[in-house]
């Protein structure tokens, strides 16, 4: 049987970039992983944070390690590159921070063990990420863990996958299951389906595709009903090895006039995109904090979630296959093509699609990302033909798509190498004119009307501590984001063609090189805060439009001191009827259009709002100032670009 013990605990760290023969002499401090030497300095700004190789080790008993014949150890995502040593044999060396990898050590096992990693986020022009708006955290900081098996197994060293090629499809009204296993040693393989109820719907030879009549469909949100394949290694009634995989079985296909089909019904997907880090642990997360992520996710009434802009957590894939999200993934080959990098795209494409293949959420594998940023030649452009072909080889069933940038023209020829292409439309906050957002995509679908469009990423910085009686573009007050949503959103309903879209972003993430709205390292595009504790009013509008638990929402309640003598009052609401009171008159009721209700009120000099629907109700204070506060206004600060 496979034995899998996690070794997060009980690790020693050392801040120091030195060879492994002087690392004896040298004073490691303890530590549990998951963890990042960037928490602080990757999210204050200033573009200084150590990008550098610093030393893990760890010591290990025999009797720590779980039963086995044979020994791996498996790293989750070590940034951005790492070296592995196990009793001073050099295991590998492997690049890209986003996937897991593992390493045979049966061979080094002794009674006492120890184990080395140099872990490297140092810039370079092999690997990606190099050049983008995020924080490249360095470290150990996702699981590590010893796998025991016996001498025939499933392969574990296949691009980290569990050793079996599993998808589940429908055809013809058949369940299709895609079934290949990789075996070391010798053994029969045997595979059992079973449903959700744990009913056993098929046990037997591991045929290849398994076909099974009346399969219950996996059904987006509505009804993810998965089934689990549970595959056994046996010599005779003796399991060697076994392995499972959660599968859901779903046809989709994209239509260029009128969306995405999942089983065979129109779902237009609209969502949002997810960076996952938070304070001081960067992306050292824990379950909880993936939890609380998809739950806010769910929360707004979302659909689907690009997981941007690498590979996310395995526990991740598995939540949005639990809860039914359509999921676009990506690898981090972003902002700046570099010819060195070539295979290193290829090695994370090939990860991420072999270990995430069996997952009913995933229908897109995302190629790159604004590549188009930097100077992008005739290079990237070969490149990316040969991505494509790479991602179609190994997986036919799935679409490629790239996320291009908001100046490339809609007859780059980028556009036309993968399946699909979705812009990141930011007209409206880098640029005028959010109007312009819509002009572009419908541009795009007259002159390409067979091409399957959408849009990416759009999005505008909110900051809780910024405040301006008239919102406008570039004063990162949370007043203007709502309203760039709410415009954003009209042109979203408008257009039927599109395929998904993706507000950026779920969460406030930190980009160390950034410096807006008044609070140098940080992206405040999210629909929440940071430290996921504030909800923003953007995220209302969302939850007003797509989510049906019933909710009224105040906007702007952070704005406590007004010096203007009328104000607008604004709610966001998924009620058809609502009451508002300001000190207890009524200055509103009636019926709720588009989700929203404004109404002007005189300013007291203090002010109590209410809003009520039947047994929902929402409130705030302000009160009445001579001079607009201080606090309100952003510090003029410069503003650093990443993309320099
Ligand atoms: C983009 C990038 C994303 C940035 C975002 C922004 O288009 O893909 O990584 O964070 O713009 O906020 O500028």
């Amino acid at each position: 049987m496979r034995n899998i013990r996690n070794i997060n605990q009980n690790w020693m760290f050392l801040k120091e970039d030195v060879s492994y023969d002087l690392l004896t002499d040298k004073n490691f401090i303890e530590i549990d992983l998951p963890h990042t030497w960037n928490g602080i300095d990757g999210q204050d700004g200033g573009n200084d944070y150590i990008r550098d190789k610093f030393w893990y080790k760890k010591s290990l008993t025999r009797t720590e390690l779980p039963e086995g014949q044979k020994y791996f150890i498996e790293f989750k995502g070590v940034n951005s590159s790492s070296d592995v040593y196990f009793n001073g044999n050099h295991l590998g060396h492997h690049d890209g921070g986003y996937s897991t990898f593992r390493y045979e050590v049966t061979h080094y096992v002794d009674e006492q063990n120890e184990i080395y990693v140099l872990a490297d986020n140092a810039v370079n022009d092999r690997v990606y990420p190099q050049k983008a708006d995020f924080t490249f955290y360095g470290g150990i900081y996702r699981n590590v863990s010893i796998i025991g098996v016996q001498d025939s197994h499933f392969d574990l060293l296949h691009y980290g996958s569990k050793g079996a090629k599993v998808n589940a499809h429908v055809i013809d009204q058949k369940g299709h299951l895609e079934l290949e296993t990789y075996v070391i040693g010798k053994g029969k393989v045997s595979v059992e389906v079973k449903d959700q109820e744990g009913k056993s719907v098929y046990n037997g030879e591991p045929t290849n595709p398994i076909i099974l009549d009346n399969v219950h469909l996996w059904q987006g949100k509505e009804d993810p009903y998965l089934y689990t394949v549970d595959i056994k290694l046996k010599e005779g009634t003796k399991v060697l090895d076994s392995i499972e995989y959660q599968v859901g079985f779903r046809s989709f296909h994209f239509d260029s006039n009128d969306g995405f089909f999942l089983n065979g019904k129109k779902y237009p997907l609209r969502g949002v995109c997810r960076h996952q880090d938070r304070p001081k642990i960067g992306n050292a997360l824990t379950v909880k904090d993936h939890n609380e992520d998809i739950e806010l996710i769910k929360e707004v009434g979302a659909n689907t979630i690009r997981l941007a802009h690498y590979q996310h957590d395995d526990y991740f894939y598995d939540l949005c296959d639990k809860e039914g999200f359509i999921v676009w993934a990506e690898i981090p080959y972003i902002s700046k093509h570099m010819n060195h990098a070539n295979d290193n795209a290829k090695q994370q494409m090939r990860e991420l699609i072999i270990q995430q293949y069996h997952r009913p959420s995933i229908v897109t594998w995302g190629i790159s990302n604004e590549i188009t940023i930097s100077y992008a030649g005739k290079d990237c452009l070969a490149f990316h033909k040969k991505m494509n072909d790479l991602v179609h080889d190994l997986d036919s069933s799935r679409k490629t798509i790239i996320a291009n940038y908001m100046p490339a023209r809609i007859n780059n020829k980028l556009n036309r190498v993968p399946d699909i292409v979705s812009y990141n439309l930011y007209f409206g906050w880098y640029l005028p004119f959010t109007s312009l957002a819509g002009w572009k995509l419908d541009r795009y679908h007259k002159k390409y009307p067979n091409e399957i469009l959408g849009l990416s990423e759009y999005g505008a910085e909110g900051v809780d501590k910024v405040f301006n009686r008239f919102p406008r573009r570039g004063d990162n007050t949370e007043a203007y984001q709502a309203i760039y949503h709410e415009r954003m959103l009209d042109i979203i309903k408008a257009r039927d063609y599109i395929w998904g879209t993706h507000v950026w972003n779920m969460f406030d993430f930190a980009a160390d090189a950034r410096n807006q709205g008044g609070e140098p390292g940080m992206n405040h595009k999210g629909l929440i805060t940071f430290n996921r504790k504030r909800k923003k009013d953007a995220f209302f509008l969302y939850k007003a439009n797509w989510a049906k638990e019933p909710f009224v929402h105040l906007c702007d309640k952070g704005y406590e001191k007004r010096k203007e003598k009328k104000t607008k009052i604004k709610v966001y609401t998924n009620q058809s009827d609502i009451e508002i009171y300001h000190n207890s008159d009524l200055v509103y009721s009636g019926a709720v259009h588009n989700h929203k209700v404004e109404v002007i009120v005189v300013v007291n000099k203090a002010n109590h709002v209410v809003v009520k629907s039947n047994n929902l109700q929402d409130e705030f204070q302000f009160i009445k100032v001579n001079k607009k506060p201080k606090e309100y206004k952003i510090k003029k600060t410069k503003n650093v670009s990443w993309e320099k």
